[in-house]
């Protein structure tokens, strides 16, 4: 972790060599100066800021205890897709079902739910904040997202993770994305189980995004594709997400 005091040491020593005998001749009366305080002092600022914000983001979202799980896990918005291909999925207990990984990576995958299951696994449980105003506690357990990428090999040209849903929202299909500390945050999975029992289709199944740094609607449900890409130009209508493209909702929904 970067301290202010490293940050201004490192920074007054690099000025030091930067301005060759500036230090050891005129180091305090160029310091007593006000730009040259404003100066070191706006760049410490900065350089907080940022490390706050890097570990804000690092940070684990609050993790609750059985007691404290809600009696009924709402569902919202889509809760029951009716795409033809996703409804035989259903009808055939998900056997049929094939998550991809792609774009940006080294080596595409194609994961079978049991596939998916048989991977190291971690549960959580949770409060989930849906900016409608509506709270709920659940205990997810799925895939770090991160042990799929790592598996699939992200290239370097990578900045985002983009998951495309199976249902239709309005003029097309729901959709979502995080950037890459997100992306390998620890308590980022796709989930295959809520409250220790399988998905259940309200809820998303088969498998579901959490990302529990983040508002409900970055929860993206029915995953079928995770793709890794560049930018986000490209997908739906550019803002990252289907609520980002259509309303007015923030691409970073950080809580
Ligand atoms: N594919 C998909 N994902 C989605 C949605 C959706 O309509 N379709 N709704 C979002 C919103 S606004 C919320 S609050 C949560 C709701 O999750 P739940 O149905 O498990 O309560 O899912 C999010 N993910
Ligand atoms: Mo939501």
């Amino acid at each position: 972790m970067i301290t202010p005091t490293m940050t201004r040491r490192r920074l007054v020593g690099s000025l030091g060599l930067a301005g060759g005998g500036l230090l050891l001749t005129g180091c305090d009366r160029v310091a007593a100066t006000p730009a040259f305080r404003g100066f070191v002092e706006g760049s410490e600022r900065l350089t907080m800021d940022f490390t706050r914000l890097v570990s804000a983001r690092d940070a684990l979202a609050r993790e609750f205890t059985a007691a404290d799980l809600s009696p009924v896990f709402r569902g919202n918005g889509v809760t029951n897709p009716t795409a033809t291909d996703y409804q035989a999925m259903v009808a055939n207990g998900f056997a049929d079902y094939r998550l991809r990984v792609d774009g940006l990576v080294r080596r595409p995958l194609s994961m079978s739910l049991p596939q998916l299951q048989a991977m190291p696994r971690r549960s959580q449980i949770t409060r989930h904040d849906c900016v409608e105003g509506w709270s709920a506690i659940g205990q997810w357990t799925g895939v770090p997202l991160r042990l799929l990428l790592n598996q699939a090999g992200l290239l370097p040209q990578a900045r985002y993770i983009v998951f495309h849903c199976a249902d239709d929202y309005g003029p097309g299909k729901y959709y979502e994305s995080v950037d890459l500390i997100d992306a390998h945050h620890p308590q980022t999975i796709l989930a295959w189980a809520l409250n220790g029992r399988a998905l259940p289709v309200t809820n998303g199944a088969p498998l579901r995004l959490r990302v529990e740094r983040q508002l409900g609607y970055k929860q993206a449900k029915y995953v079928m594709r995770v793709e890794a890409v560049n930018s986000l130009a490209h997908i739906g209508g550019g803002k990252g997400g289907y609520w980002e493209d259509s309303g007015d909702y923030a691409w970073y929904a950080g809580i």
